[in-house]
C-alpha cells in the first residue's frame, strides 16, 4: 500500500508536540506511521518572505514538511476568512461572520501555494487526506497542479444548513471545491444530510442511489464518520495524574467540595456565556450548594488577533467577577476561572476528580471533551457528564443528561440532576458510553475512513 500524506493547517512537529498532544495529533501520526508518510501544513511561522520550498524534517519514520505564510496571506486566509468567516459560518453564528474578497482571495491562493508546494513531494501511489475548513479548495489546487491520486477531506466543525450556507458569498465556489475530492467526511449524520441538501438545493447536483454524490461532473463518496478517542489511554494516564503535585496541590485547595469542571478553547461556540448564567442560576435555585462545591473553568485564549475573541474573552471575565462578587463568601469563592492550558496529563487528572462535566456547546463538530471525560473516570466512582444537544458527541454518548445550553435554567436543573444522581445509576450510564468510546475509538475511525477513501 502506498504511503498516506496529511494535510491540515497546523502540524505538531515533535518538538513542539506537547503544545499539540490532544487525540487528534496522536491519531493522525498511528496512521502516519504505518505508511512512511508526509505531513504538510504550514509552520506556525510568518515569514517576510513567501518561502519557494517547505522545510522537510524526518522524524520517527515519518516527513514533516511545513511552509511559512507572508503575514498578508496569514491574516487574509486564517484570522480572515477561515476564522471570520467559515468558523463563525459554520458554527450558524451569521452576526459573527465578516466576509471580504480580499480575505476570500487570500483563502484561495493559500491553498493554491500549499498545493504547489506539495506537489513535488507526492508519488502516484499516495493516498491523501486533507483536514478542516481551512483546505476546502486543497483538491481541487492539487488536481489543477497535476495531482491524480485518491484525495480524502474531513470536516472537523459542522456542516451547516443549506439557508445558512447561502448566506456565504461565493458558497457555490466552496460546493465545488469540496465536490472535487473522491472522499468528503463529516462528523455526523445531520451534517451529512446538510450536504447533501446543499449538493442538491445548491449545486443542481444529486445524491444516487448508491449513497454517491454526484455534482460539477464529478462522482464522489460522502459520509459520517464521527471522530473518537483512545478511551483506555486516557483512563491509564487520569489515574496516575492524582498523585502529580498540581492535583494533589489543588485537591487539598478543594477540602471535600464537590468539583464542577468545563474545559474548552474559548470561543464563541462552546457556549460559555451561556453556562455562566445557568450556574448562577443553579446557586440561586438550589442555595444549599453554596460552600460546598466549585466551578472550575479552564478556558484556554485562542485566535486572539480575531477582535470577537477578545471581546468575548472581556466579557466572560466580567461575568466570572459578577458571579464571583454576588455569591462568594469569606472562606468560599464559587468559581474559579482561568485562561491557561495544561499538559493533556494535568487536564485527564482534573477531568478525574470532577462530580460533574459541564460540556454545553452552542454547536460544536464533536467536543473531544465530552468523551475525555467519560474515559477518566474512575469505574467504581463516576462523575456525570452534563451534554448539549448540539455537541456532535450527543449522537453517542446517551448517557449523558442532556440540557439545551439556550436555557439556563434547564442547565442549572441538570446540574441539580448531577448532584442527586445515585451512585448505581452513574455507574450505569458511565458504562454504557464507555462501551460505546471503545468500539468508536480513533483506531476505528481513521481505518473507516481510510477504508473509504479505498
Ligand atoms: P476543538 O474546538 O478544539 O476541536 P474539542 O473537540 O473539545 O474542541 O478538542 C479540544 C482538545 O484540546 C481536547 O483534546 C482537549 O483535551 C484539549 N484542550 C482543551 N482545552 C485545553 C487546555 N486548556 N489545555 C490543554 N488541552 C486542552 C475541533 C472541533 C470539535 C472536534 C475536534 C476534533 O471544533 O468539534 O471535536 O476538532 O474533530
Amino acid at each position: 500500500m502506498g504511503r498516506l500524506v496529511v494535510v491540515s493547517n497546523r502540524v505538531a512537529l515533535p518538538q513542539k508536540r506537547k503544545q499539540a498532544g490532544g487525540g487528534l495529533a496522536t491519531g493522525i501520526l498511528d496512521a502516519l506511521r504505518g505508511t512512511e508518510g508526509i505531513w504538510f501544513g504550514w509552520s506556525g511561522d510568518v515569514a517576510v518572505t513567501q518561502p519557494t520550498n517547505p522545510t522537510v524534517a524526518q522524524a520517527d519514520g515519518l516527513t514533516y514538511a511545513t511552509v511559512d505564510l507572508t503575514r498578508k496571506d496569514h491574516a487574509g486566509y486564517y484570522d480572515g476568512f477561515s476564522n471570520a468567516a467559515l468558523w463563525p459560518l459554520f458554527h450558524y453564528r451569521l452576526d459573527l461572520v465578516n466576509f471580504t474578497r480580499s480575505d476570500f482571495a487570500a483563502y484561495q491562493r493559500v491553498n493554491s501555494f500549499f498545493a504547489d508546494m506539495l506537489m513535488p513531494m507526492l508519488r502516484p501511489d499516495d493516498r491523501i487526506w486533507v483536514h478542516d475548513y481551512h483546505l476546502i479548495p486543497m483538491a481541487e489546487s492539487l488536481r489543477r497542479a497535476g495531482a491524480a491520486q485518491r484525495i480524502g477531506f474531513f470536516l472537523h466543525t459542522p456542516f451547516p444548513p443549506f439557508g445558512v450556507l447561502a448566506t456565504l458569498p461565493h458558497y457555490e465556489d466552496l460546493l465545488r471545491s469540496l465536490c472535487a475530492y473522491n472522499l468528503v467526511g463529516f462528523q455526523t449524520a445531520d451534517d451529512l444530510t446538510s450536504f447533501h441538501d446543499a449538493v442538491i438545493r445548491g449545486a443542481r447536483g444529486a445524491v444516487l442511489p448508491d449513497g454517491n454524490v454526484r455534482a460539477f461532473g464529478h462522482t464522489l463518496r460522502a459520509g459520517a464518520f464521527p471522530i473518537g478517542i483512545d478511551p483506555d489511554a486516557i483512563a491509564e494516564m487520569a489515574a496516575p495524574a492524582l498523585k502529580s503535585r498540581t492535583l494533589r496541590r489543588f485537591e487539598e485547595s478543594l477540602q471535600d467540595r464537590r468539583l464542577i469542571i468545563g474545559v474548552d478553547r474559548l470561543d464563541y461556540s462552546k457556549g460559555l456565556e451561556h453556562r455562566f448564567k445557568a450556574f448562577a442560576s443553579f446557586l440561586d435555585h438550589y442555595p444549599e450548594h453554596r460552600g460546598r462545591i466549585r466551578f472550575l473553568q479552564i478556558a484556554t485564549a485562542t485566535r486572539s488577533e480575531v477582535p470577537e475573541y477578545r471581546h468575548l474573552r472581556q466579557r466572560l471575565s466580567a461575568l466570572a467577577g459578577d458571579i464571583a462578587g454576588r455569591f462568594s463568601e469569606l472562606d468560599w469563592t464559587p468559581i474559579q476561572y482561568l485562561n491557561r492550558s495544561f499538559s493533556h496529563r494535568s487536564l485527564c487528572g482534573f477531568l478525574r476528580i470532577s462530580h460533574v462535566a459541564l460540556v454545553t456547546p452552542l454547536r460544536d463538530g464533536m467536543n473531544l471533551v465530552a468523551k475525555e471525560y467519560v474515559a477518566a473516570q474512575d469505574p467504581s466512582e463516576p462523575g456525570v457528564l452534563i451534554l448539549s444537544p448540539f455537541a456532535g458527541a450527543a449522537h453517542e454518548l446517551d448517557g449523558a443528561i442532556i440540557a439545551n445550553p439556550y436555557d439556563p435554567d434547564a442547565v442549572a436543573e441538570a446540574l441539580q440532576a448531577a448532584m442527586q444522581m445515585p451512585l448505581e445509576e452513574r455507574r450505569e450510564r458511565w458504562q454504557a458510553m464507555m462501551e460505546t468510546l471503545r468500539r468508536n475509538n480513533i483506531t476505528a475511525w481513521r481505518e473507516n475512513f481510510l477504508g473509504a477513501l479505498g
